[in-house]
């Protein structure tokens, strides 16, 4: 058996005894590519890693509705203020699936989301950067949902069946919003001279922290071994960080645009394209906490929390209401 909850770190808070047969049984059920579902048993740091990469992840997606949200009242027409409303709610719906398929490892969503609040829980370094003008809006579908698809593919292949499944909804509709991205991006290019140096200035701002997405350098990353032999990541963090390059830059000449990287260079032998080194301090000091955003990120995060208070209320007097109704 195991005891659930999240300790004080926002870790989950498992224990369990296991004996070398289990844990080599399990390991040859990932090896088969099997899929490891709720009931089934697994280890308990099995369990932890994946409470703590799908808590994230469903963070993430809830914190990333903020910068985008910043545009839904100042996009440039009806047509792109539907489609960035449509694209935030697909953020939201996406945080709902991931916490789901967090609480069928024992946890639940009060704890996850209370983890986020108390600043216990990571959520993604990349949306602690300001959206300042509409081609933002553009980087971000483009880039960041373009970084998100890259990451997010192979977890369609994750070895626990309900993150597995909740990822191919994601992937599909993660496809559509940096296609929108991209769609702004070649308005822009093809527009006047100061549209055009918008995309740049987007560009230029939104790149370097789109490869920190990928997170620490294989070296560095210390769950990277362990969650590629659980099959719960086929690539490591450098390999995924490669494909984005590769399949990005091309993508940046066409719209005419310069990558901001004076050492990135196509290695033609190997057709890949080299580049430059990350600022690996910048990406600690906003894990630090100490990004441009941050603090306001979870200002805002916390006090919607706060004002819609009675919305939890309302939906749990009326679940009650049902449960009395049922029993008599
Ligand atoms: N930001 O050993 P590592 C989206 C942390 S949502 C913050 O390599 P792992 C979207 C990492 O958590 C994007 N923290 O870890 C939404 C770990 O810390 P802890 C989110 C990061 O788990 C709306 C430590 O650094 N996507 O796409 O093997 C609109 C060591 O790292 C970051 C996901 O969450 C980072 N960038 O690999 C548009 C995908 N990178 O937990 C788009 C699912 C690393 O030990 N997650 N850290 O305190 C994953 O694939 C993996 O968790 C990661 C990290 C590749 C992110």
């Amino acid at each position: 058996m195991y005891t659930q909850g999240l300790d004080q770190k926002g870790q989950a808070n498992v224990s369990e005894i296991e004996s070398p047969e289990q844990l080599a049984a399990f390991q040859a059920r990932i090896d088969a590519e099997e899929k490891i579902e709720a009931k089934d048993w697994m280890p308990a740091a099995y369990r932890r890693t994946l409470i703590r990469q799908i808590s994230q992840h469903a963070h993430s997606e809830i914190i990333g509705m903020q910068p985008e949200g910043n545009w839904l009242t100042r996009a440039p027409s009806l047509q792109r203020k539907a489609i960035l409303l449509a694209k935030v709610q697909d953020e939201a719906g996406h945080g709902l699936y991931l916490y789901s398929a967090a609480e069928t490892l024992g946890v639940s969503r009060d704890e996850m989301v209370q983890g986020l609040l108390d600043g216990k829980a990571k959520y993604s370094s990349i949306f602690n950067y300001p959206t300042l003008n509409w081609a933002d809006i553009g980087a971000i579908g483009w880039l960041v949902d373009g970084a998100a698809i890259m990451n997010q593919i192979p977890l369609c292949r994750c070895s626990y069946g309900p993150y597995a499944r909740a990822m191919i909804r994601v992937c599909k509709e993660e496809s559509f919003h940096q296609r929108q991205g991209f769609d702004i991006m070649h308005k822009l290019c093809n527009g006047t001279d100061d549209q055009k140096a918008m995309a740049q200035d987007a560009l230029n701002r939104w790149w370097w922290p789109s490869l920190m997405m990928f997170g620490p350098g294989d070296a560095d990353s210390k769950h990277s071994a362990q969650s590629m032999a659980w099959k719960i990541k086929r690539f490591s963090n450098d390999e995924l960080r490669q494909k984005f390059v590769d399949v990005t830059v091309p993508q940046a000449e066409f719209l005419g645009l310069r990558v901001p990287d004076d050492a990135l260079v196509l290695d033609e032998e190997s057709g890949h394209y080299r580049f430059g080194e990350i600022d690996w301090q910048e990406f600690h000091d906003v894990l630090a906490g100490n990004g441009p955003c941050n603090a306001q990120r979870m200002e805002r995060r916390r006090s919607a929390h706060d004002d819609n208070a009675w919305v939890r209320d309302a939906a749990r007097a009326y679940a009650d209401k049902q449960s009395a109704k049922a029993v008599a």
